[in-house]
């Protein structure tokens, strides 16, 4: 590997000088040896820094904290007070999973994760996490969702949650539980960040610590006083979305992030590198993306040891030794630790001559010190100019005794016998407040507290209010609101396109620009883009409203010159993120959470390639309903067949069916502009008037057509999910009717007209704007009717609004059968839907159309069939118009793809 050829390629101006430097480094090796050089060289490298000579940056630094001892500033709290607290918090968070687990059986829960990290979060909450009282935003706390019994166990202490509740861990149905994780949806007063789906918190703490200076260059709020904090599973680093987005804090100089990662070296099944060590692996890859990495490995007892490490043996030591074989060191007795990790050598063996077996056992890991820790906090905090992360070695489990630290099935166990809650008792010195009796076999064991008024009482609760209240705590106090936009900002969509044709998504794009430009509401839009905005038309937006760029823009962008050229500012609105949907969505998440977070409503739009979002990010927007957002979702280049030449990956035909997964989502296929618009405004509406927390997903599609006005009276309509839009023609003997969502609007307005000229049917055309809607309404209806049995039954909207007069129903979408297939067994006719069920291919919208039969001929053949099986006409009848528009019955079902 050659990493320092561009030595070679630079002049050497004064070679003998450089003779002398290489000389002596020879020598050195020769006289004392590699490690000496080593030594020697950090030495040169850290004066050169000091100097500010600009070496390259080294990725990673030996096995030891990044502190040393003599720059660890003065602790100002009471040590030991702290260490009881959190004694309790410990207890307490172990006694409501083992409980929950007697009283329901299989019911889960984590011991172990918090066990580890305990230490973690006491030296936040007792010195730097900001609470939100007097108003202000506080800090933003991703917890690890494993540790939440660890929180709940504080807020106990705190005199924020009842043992009642503490005994309902996991058991929420009831009311009045805790659930599992941290989930904004089940508690809303108390948790505000969901990260329990791996790698997922992390990537959003990202984005929201960006948001934050976004809101602050853009002189929305005053952001200063906040920072994101991230707590990370070492094993959860593994999922891409973790450490996917790593360059973008150190980028845009986010120091308002400080990231905690609990390196306890074991994730569910086992070690997380067993062969290797996951703290430099960390170390390399942060320092490489330009963090500020402190690592916090050992405790203070080891101090003295690396002093006295005169031929760095015991440097050596720790550089090799595997993070398998620390896991072993941490079950193993004192021992096997001095046999094994110092025995080798005799100088390391001298070493800790003076150590009792027990004195090496519990030599402690950095993690679990809580100097160290708040060293590094601090540290962490007073970092300018890049994110921080935190690299704190812990055991897994830790205080839960020997059963349970280390062991590789720690993470699941759930259950402690009497004997092990004796051990844990012990190790957190609770004899005093744990009489014996407490733990007979067959009792529960008891939570404990402090009384109010007790030293630790006091000095538990003065902290808190030293940092400005309790956290987590989930408050919706709007500072800041915004109002509903003026009615002519949607005017000019309304009025549709005239003679022009224009898409859905141009349209959009104009009523995004007119929203943008709203004066009560337009600042607080926050259009977020992949990398797709010319494919949507959106970089006529750039311009005017200016992309978002940390440091403004330095360079004169290649078309300046041009009327739309490519503008970045410092207050720039738009987020253009590149190609990460992922990121995107996190950034949707930060914007659609501000009104609770901050006390500030922001109204974001994230337009992305249709196929690219619920399926790839589907479980960032999960993330996003249980966060409660507010904001709009647009799956542009919607429809299996709209979007042309695309083929299989692109072509998108059923994100409307994964939008239907989501409980708070709204699910629209707008036919047309006026439709699309009027949406929005209800959606808007929803969010800022009735302060509902929902995310509305619109489909946007390229085709272009000639957008009609908004008829009268059609809003209610609209909104419902279905209405009529067009009266069947006067005059042809058999009646049906024919839904219509999106492009597929064009199929059925021909098959209207073809049914009436050539096939002696008239045809009513209904948009339906959202199946999803309609299927929940008739849900909630046929649950009435079920739970009351003896009541008038109550008629589904949709069975109302198709009647029974309209004749058979053919329902046309450019999406998958099953969309309109939600509300089929609500529609009292035959119902027939004609839609884009298996992979797309490339090809022009004609064809495409053809071969997922949902063109006007198969609109005809369809709604004949179903006249047919109503018996109302023959069956030759449609025989004959399959073969009068070729459609050959012989070809191979589009859904068919491994023939
Ligand atoms: C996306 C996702 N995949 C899998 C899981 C299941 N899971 C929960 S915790 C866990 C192990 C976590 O290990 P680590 O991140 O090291 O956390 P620790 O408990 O060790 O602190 C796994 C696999 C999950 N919650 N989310
Ligand atoms: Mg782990």
């Amino acid at each position: 590997m050659i990493i320092d050829g561009f030595v070679h390629q630079l002049p050497d101006t004064d070679p003998s000088e450089t003779r002398e430097w290489l000389d002596s480094l020879d020598a050195v090796v020769d006289a004392h040896g590699k490690t000496r050089a080593r030594f020697l060289m950090s030495k040169l490298l850290e004066r050169a820094r000091e100097l500010q000579v600009g070496t390259p940056a080294t990725v990673s630094t030996p096995y030891v904290n990044t502190i040393p001892p003599e720059e660890e500033p003065w602790f100002p709290g009471d040590e030991d007070l702290e260490r009881r607290i959190r004694a309790y918090i410990r207890w307490n968070a172990a006694v409501m999973v083992i409980k929950a687990n007697k009283h329901a059986e299989g019911i889960g829960g984590h011991l172990s994760t918090f066990a580890s990290s305990a230490a973690l979060y006491d030296v936040g909450f007792n010195w730097f996490f900001r609470g939100k009282e007097d108003g202000l935003a506080g800090d933003a706390v991703y917890i690890q969702g494993h540790a939440a019994p660890g929180i709940y166990a504080r807020a106990h202490l705190e005199g924020r949650i009842t043992e009642e509740r503490l005994d309902g861990f996991r058991q929420e149905v009831d009311g009045g539980g805790l659930s599992s994780y941290p989930h904004p949806r089940l508690m809303p007063d108390f948790w505000e960040y969901p990260t329990v789906s791996m790698g997922l918190g992390p990537l959003n703490s990202i984005y929201h610590a960006r948001f934050l200076r976004y809101l602050q260059n853009r002189k929305i709020d005053d952001t200063s006083g906040s920072r994101v904090w991230c707590f990370v599973g070492d094993g959860e680093v593994d999922e891409p979305e973790t450490l996917g987005a790593l360059s973008l804090p150190a980028r845009e100089q986010l120091d308002n992030l400080i990231w905690v990662v609990n390196c306890n070296l074991q994730r569910l099944d086992g070690p997380v590198r067993g062969n290797g060590k996951i703290i430099q692996e960390l170390e390399a890859i942060f320092r490489g993306a330009g963090w500020n990495v402190i690592k916090v490995i050992w405790g203070s007892k080891w101090d003295e040891l690396l002093i006295r490490d005169r031929d760095h043996v015991l440097l050596n030591k720790m550089n090799t030794t595997v993070d398998g074989e620390f896991q072993r060191y941490a079950i193993e007795s004192g021992a096997y630790i001095r046999e094994n990790f110092f025995g080798p050598d005799p100088r390391l063996r001298k070493m800790v001559e003076h150590l009792s077996d027990d004195e090496l056992r519990t030599l402690p890991r950095g993690g679990h010190d809580y100097r160290k820790l708040y060293s590094a906090y601090q540290a962490a905090t007073e970092q300018t100019g890049a994110p921080t992360v935190i690299l704190a070695k812990t055991i897994k489990g830790w205080t839960l005794g020997p059963d349970v630290e280390g062991r590789n099935a720690t993470h699941q166990i759930k259950k402690m016998t009497v004997d092990q809650l004796r051990v844990l008792r012990e190790r957190l010195y609770l004899q005093d407040v744990i009489p014996e009796e407490a733990l007979a076999d067959g009792k529960e064991p008891p939570y404990i507290r402090f009384d109010e008024g007790s030293i630790e009482h006091t000095y538990l609760m003065d902290r808190r209010m030293a940092l400005d209240g309790s956290l987590p705590s989930r408050t919706v106090r709007t500072k800041r609101a915004i109002q509903m936009p003026d009615d002519k900002t949607f005017a000019e969509v309304l009025a549709g396109s005239g003679k022009q044709e224009v898409s859905t998504t141009m349209a959009f794009t104009r009523l995004l620009r007119n929203l943008c430009r709203d004066p009560k509401l337009g600042p607080r839009v926050v259009p977020i883009i992949p990398d797709e905005a010319r494919t949507f038309g959106m970089d006529a937006l750039f311009k005017e409203f200016r992309i978002y760029a940390a440091q403004g823009q330095a360079y004169e962008p290649v078309d300046a010159q041009l009327l739309l050229s490519y503008t970045e500012a410092k207050d720039g609105q738009i987020l253009e993120e590149g190609i990460t949907e992922a990121g995107s969505m996190a950034t949707f998440i930060a914007a659609a959470t501000s009104y609770a977070h901050r006390g500030v409503p922001m109204l974001p739009f994230f337009t992305f390639y249709s196929m690219f979002g619920f399926q790839r990010v589907g479980d960032l927007i999960w993330s996003a309903n249980d966060s409660r957002a507010r904001g709009f979702l647009l799956g542009a280049t919607a429809g299996r067949t709209t979007l042309l030449g695309e083929g299989l990956q692109h072509q998108d035909g059923h994100s409307l069916i994964l939008a239907s997964t989501h409980p708070t989502v709204e699910a629209w296929d707008p036919a047309f502009a006026y439709e699309m618009a009027t949406i929005i405004r209800h959606g808007i509406r929803e969010m800022l008037v009735d302060e509902r927390d929902v995310i509305h997903y619109l489909t946007l599609y390229n085709e272009n057509y000639v957008m009609p006005p908004m008829p009268e009276g059609v809003e209610d309509g609209i909104i419902q999910g279905l209405y009529r839009w067009a009266d069947a023609p006067d005059g042809p003997a058999h009646r049906a009717t024919i839904l219509f969502s999106g492009t597929a609007q064009g199929a059925a307005r021909a098959g209207q007209a073809e049914l009436a000229e050539r096939w002696d049917v008239g045809a009513d055309l209904w948009s339906a704007t959202s199946y999803k809607r309609l299927r929940e309404e008739a849900l909630t209806a046929e649950r009435w009717n079920r739970l009351h049995p003896t009541e008038p039954p109550r008629t589904p909207l949709v069975t109302q609004l198709l009647g029974a007069e309209g004749g058979p129903v053919v329902a046309v979408t450019d999406f998958m059968k099953a969309v309109p297939d939600q509300v089929s067994r609500w529609v009292r006719q035959p119902f027939v839907p004609l839609g884009t069920d298996g992979f797309g291919r490339s090809d022009t919208r004609e064809k495409l159309r053809h071969f997922f039969e949902t063109d006007m001929p198969h609109v005809v053949v369809a709604t004949l069939w179903a006249l047919a099986q109503h018996g109302e006409i023959k069956a030759e009848t449609v025989a004959e118009a399959i073969a009068h528009y070729g459609i050959d019955p012989e070809r191979t079902d589009p859904r068919q793809f491994d023939l």
